[in-house]
């Protein structure tokens, strides 16, 4: 099976496997897992923050991030597309108690004068807004890139507004490697940041939330309550400092490769969206029928509409695979799908 579901399908490799085996550990619970506290500053650092906390996933790091920038009945702002709204089981209502106000906007771009008018003034009736969250890149966009420009002002817009602001960077590499603009550029105009070791970096599990240290310490406390202080997890710590020590860089094939498979796609006969980073979005008008075909041609992808599927290139999925999936979409015939 060629798997293009996810770039969370990836299995660790034999050098990074073997950096887990090496680990030293300790009980992180009592900060004393010296790869946890490495890999806590690596990324820190590289995004500019004074602090960072290790967590199983990119859900737990956006909903602690949500949890310290908020208090129970505030409002947050999310775009409609936005991962945290549509693909955390509710979580934002579920653990800190927000009321979500989703805002549109092309390519999951939110105008500053799009929140503008969505943020209500100080008045008994209305809830405290306090939290704008943007993602970069945006997943339900396809892949998009939030560019620098857009993403300045309408954070500036936010903290006019006194919102806190808060990125889901789970693909933020992706963007850096697509643009050359150094991530901590975007994390910079942010409060706190979530980034992914577990998607196009290769990790098998592992996000950090990255801040100022008084929020990371209130963040701490958060993860102990949400049941993810974990203790001897140097030994998955190792995988994602792997990933961000070896493999950002290597997140440019991904991207030539998305672009190949939008070409061959387009050769194809399907309306395809042309691809920023990592994520294709195609047209198929029947999605599940596109689906069960391609899967049957040794394919596998995700649906995102009724009528469009999700391609996504990860490190899992070489030259060969791209052509193969090229010549598996081919085989089934757009005219039946868009009937
Ligand atoms: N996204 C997954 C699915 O949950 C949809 C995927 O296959 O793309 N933020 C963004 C932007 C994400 O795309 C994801 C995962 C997460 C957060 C959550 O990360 P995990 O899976 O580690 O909880």
């Amino acid at each position: 099976m060629i798997d293009l579901r996810s770039d969370t399908v990836t299995r660790p490799t034999e050098a990074m496997r073997q950096a887990m085996f090496e680990a030293p550990v300790g009980d992180d619970v009592f900060g004393e897992d010296p790869t946890i506290n490495r890999l806590e500053e690596y990324v820190a650092e590289l995004l500019g923050k004074e602090a960072a906390i290790y967590a199983p996933s990119g859900t737990m790091t956006n909903q602690i991030g949500v949890f310290v920038n908020t208090r129970r009945g505030d409002e947050v702002f999310v775009h409609e597309g936005a991962h945290i709204f549509n693909y955390e089981a509710g979580a934002p209502a579920l653990i800190s108690s927000v009321q979500v106000r989703t805002l549109p906007g092309a390519g999951g771009v939110i105008l500053p004068e799009t929140l503008r008018a969505a943020v209500r003034p100080e008045n008994v009736h209305f809830p405290h807004p306090s939290l704008l969250c943007l993602e970069n890149t945006h997943n339900g966009a396809g892949g998009k890139i939030f560019p620098l420009e857009d993403f300045a002002a309408v954070a500036a817009e936010a903290r006019e507004l006194g919102l806190r602001v808060h990125l889901d960077g789970a693909r933020l590499f992706n963007a850096q490697v697509a643009t050359g603009v150094p991530a901590r550029e975007w994390a910079d105009l942010a409060d706190t940041v979530s980034v992914c070791s577990s998607k196009g970096l290769g990790a098998p599990v592992g996000s950090l939330l990255a801040g100022d240290a008084e929020t990371i310490r209130e963040a701490r406390r958060a993860r102990k309550a949400f049941g993810g202080g974990m203790r001897q997890a140097g030994v998955i710590a190792a995988a994602s400092l792997y990933a961000f020590e070896n493999n950002i860089e290597r997140l440019a094939e991904d991207h030539r490769r998305a672009k190949r498979l939008a070409e061959g796609l387009t050769e194809a006969g399907y309306t395809v969206e042309p691809p920023e980073t990592n994520i294709v979005l195609v047209e198929v008008g029947d999605a599940e029928g596109f689906l069960k075909a391609l899967a049957a041609e040794g394919v596998l992808v995700t649906p995102r509409s009724a009528s469009a599927v999700r391609f996504c290139t990860h490190l899992d999925v070489g030259d060969e695979e791209i052509e193969a999936a090229i010549e598996a979409a081919g085989k089934i015939s757009v005219e039946t799908l868009k009937q």
